[in-house]
């Protein structure tokens, strides 16, 4: 678990979290960018997720990827070959991506790349259920992934995640004839903790309800 007050200096690091994050978004917002931050437990998807959605847009939007990741480059080298700007960042022991991480990826963009150029960041967040709901890192969306294989209570049991995302993804629906879920009762959990949210289910093997996310995704371009 992330620590949120630095006793020994006395500040609230969220606060100072969510000042780096007006911050990056005053960057994507002069360049014209939108910005999502993309979030999960491990393994719900993010990457293959990413990996279909550069496949689909490459030839419509101008698509940069900043990656989080505890310790290696794995899956900013899985995007990399969808040639788009892919920037690493390692977050060592953090378990999410913070706003002064993703502004050191901002500064990559500027630096090696020509942002005014780019429509859209999606930022793969580390996997994790909890913590990076609570750092936003400049984003004008959240989008949060739940697998089917995780259970239907966990909206109800780690809710921060859900009561913040614009979108929530159930994910490898395929899988579910195989499995106990019950995903009317997922969709009420989550509909509990956020009523507005938009639901989409999708499988990133079949492509079922990929259409959906693609359409979704361009409605939030500036
Ligand atoms: N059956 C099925 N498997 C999927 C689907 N999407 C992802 N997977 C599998 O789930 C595993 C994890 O997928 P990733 O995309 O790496 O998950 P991730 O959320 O990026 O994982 P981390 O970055 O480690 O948090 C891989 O073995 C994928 O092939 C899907 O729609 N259906
Ligand atoms: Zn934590
Ligand atoms: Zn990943």
């Amino acid at each position: 678990m992330h620590q949120t007050f630095d006793a020994a200096l006395e500040i609230n690091l969220l606060h100072v979290n969510q000042d780096g994050a007006n911050h990056n978004r005053q960057h994507f917002d002069n360049w014209g960018i939108t910005c999502l931050n993309i979030m999960s437990s491990p393994g719900a998807g993010k990457t293959v997720l990413l990996e279909k959605t550069l496949a689909a847009l490459q030839d419509k939007l101008q698509i940069a990827v900043i990656e989080g990741d505890m310790t290696t480059e794995l899956d900013a080298d899985r995007l990399r070959q969808y040639n788009v700007p892919v920037i690493a960042i390692n977050t060592g022991r953090s378990c999410h991506l913070d706003s002064k991480m993703v502004a050191g990826g901002i500064h990559i963009l500027e630096q090696q790349y020509n942002p005014q150029n780019i429509d859209l960041v999606l930022v793969e967040n580390v996997g994790n259920l909890v913590c990076p709901a609570e750092f936003e890192v400049g984003e004008h969306g959240k989008v949060a992934l739940l697998s089917v294989t995780e259970g239907e209570d966990k909206p109800l049991k780690y809710p921060v995640m859900f009561r913040e995302a614009n979108c929530l993804l159930i994910t490898k629906i395929d899988l579910a004839p195989h499995l106990d879920i019950d995903i009317d009762r997922l969709i009420d959990n989550v509909r509990q903790i956020n009523p507005k949210v938009t639901i989409i289910s999708l499988s990133a093997k079949t492509g079922e309800g990929l259409e959906q996310w693609l359409n979704w995704i361009e409605k939030q371009i500036k």
